[in-house]
């Protein structure tokens, strides 16, 4: 079983980039292990009622522990690269404080993956903020940015080019608005100015870091991570598409927009000036820096109707739909790649940095037959494929995830790993996906 792609497609190549993608708290556990500091994920998880099930960072998939074999079962399934990211609160457990055992643990997972042949891109920020930073005002506090780009400093020092790429930030939109306008991510707040503030202020840390992280690490890529959930319109009528439209405004182009252009877009600022985040001169042509590249995550679309109200809650009842209720719809990957190349003469190149399914199939007589996972992967390749032929320029793309992991609010109860985690015992076996990208990239 493998995947199948036009004969031509350049995801068939060599120099076509395939990784698999983790985060730092959704796989590490041992969160209070080698002076490893509290982060605002430790603190929700703890809150009763923020998380499914009271589900917490422990031991997620050990991977502090397990990850020489989890680079070896990398290795084995054939992937060039993983994308893996960096816990602030073991880097700097206390503000101002930087903690060796946390470099080591990083310096050991870089130099692994290196002695496999892996390459590391590693993301400096997916959403494990330190506590204390938390207690201050998190992202809503400025001050957070100029921490961040500190952070982003150290850790560039250390690892160096020895990271073939660096993302600053993986998914601003869920840091600014599922965390402060949403309720949903910690710390938990619903407000919607907050969220646009702590939004400009996730993308000036990216821009206040970019050029140390450039100077520390000069042979490698720097960039930065979006996540998109494209907006179709329920119906053709003109109400409808003018939400649709809207809302990429204001949950895509918000975030893209001004690392392109050194701009929010006008949409938002003309319908709701109360919302528009406090700036100060100089930021905007900060977080406008070049980026050598574009991370793109993608996982489904979002049906709109002008009204905001429909009976499904943005997916069509009749749709495919995976096992955490988001609908299966390839198409809007292809349709989002050529549509930002169309509107930015000046995209980047692009990865797409994270992309899978929620399939809860349970492991039978040794076997996980994941077959919606499959078929999710071969539909979501063949989007990218049509992307690049019709001219975007796709660098390399990275299953989310390599196993079942931490899935947020969601606790343990989703599964997106192409290899399964028994949270027991920690066995990891392979899904027939993972075997089927194992066949697609061993046929390169
Ligand atoms: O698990 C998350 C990941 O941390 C960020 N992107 C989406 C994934 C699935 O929800």
């Amino acid at each position: 079983m493998s995947f199948k792609l036009p004969e031509a497609s350049p995801l068939q190549r060599s120099d076509f980039l395939f990784g698999v993608a983790t985060a730092s708290f959704q796989v590490e556990g041992a969160t209070t292990e080698d002076g490893r500091g509290e982060s605002i994920w430790d603190r929700f998880c703890d809150t009763p009622g923020r998380v499914l099930g009271g589900d917490n960072g422990m031991p997620a998939c050990d991977h502090y522990h397990r990850w020489a074999d989890d680079l070896d079962m990398i290795k084995s399934l054939g992937f060039d690269a993983y994308r893996f990211s960096i816990a602030w609160p073991r880097i700097e457990p206390e503000s101002g404080v930087w903690n060796d055992k946390g470099f080591d643990f990083y310096d050991r997972l870089v130099d692994g993956m290196l002695e496999r042949g892996i390459k590391p891109y590693a993301t400096l920020y997916h959403w494990d903020l330190p506590q204390y930073l938390g207690e201050r005002g998190g992202w809503v506090n400025r001050d957070t940015a100029y921490r961040f780009a500190d952070y982003a400093d150290r850790v560039t020092r250390v690892l160096g080019n020895r990271v073939s790429s660096y993302a600053t930030l993986n998914e601003p939109w869920c840091s600014a608005f599922l965390s402060y306008r949403l309720g949903i991510h910690a710390p938990g707040l619903k407000d919607d100015r907050m969220g646009f503030q702590a939004a400009h202020h996730l993308l000036l840390a990216h821009g206040l870091a970019l050029p140390r992280m450039r100077d520390n690490a000069p042979t490698s890529e720097h960039g930065i991570v979006l996540n998109f959930t494209p907006a179709y319109p329920e119906t053709d009528s003109q109400a409808d598409r003018a939400a649709a439209a809207y809302s990429d405004e204001e949950n895509s182009h918000f975030y893209l927009e001004p690392l392109l252009t050194g701009h929010y877009p006008v949409a938002v600022a003309e319908r709701h000036p109360e919302w528009m985040p406090t700036v100060y001169p100089g930021d905007m042509d900060a977080i406008a820096a070049d980026l050598d590249f574009l991370g793109i995550n993608f996982y489904t679309r979002a049906v709109i109707t002008a009204s905001g109200e429909n009976d499904y809650d943005g997916v069509p009842q009749q749709a495919a739909k995976t096992d955490i209720g988001w609908e299966i719809y390839p198409q809007a990957l292809t349709d989002l790649l050529t549509g930002f190349k169309a509107r930015y003469d000046n995209l980047p190149p692009v990865y797409i940095t994270e992309n899978g399914a929620a399939d809860n199939t349970p492991v039978t007589n040794g076997e996980v037959n994941d077959q919606l996972r499959v078929g999710y992967y071969d539909a979501h390749l063949n989007a990218v494929d049509r992307a690049i032929q019709a001219g975007v320029d796709v660098q390399g793309y990275f299953a989310w995830s390599l196993m079942d992991n931490f899935e947020w609010a969601e606790g343990y109860s989703q599964r997106f790993g192409i290899v399964h985690v028994n949270y027991d015992t920690q066995v990891r076996t392979p899904k027939a996906s993972a075997l089927a990208f194992k066949a697609f990239l061993a046929a390169r």
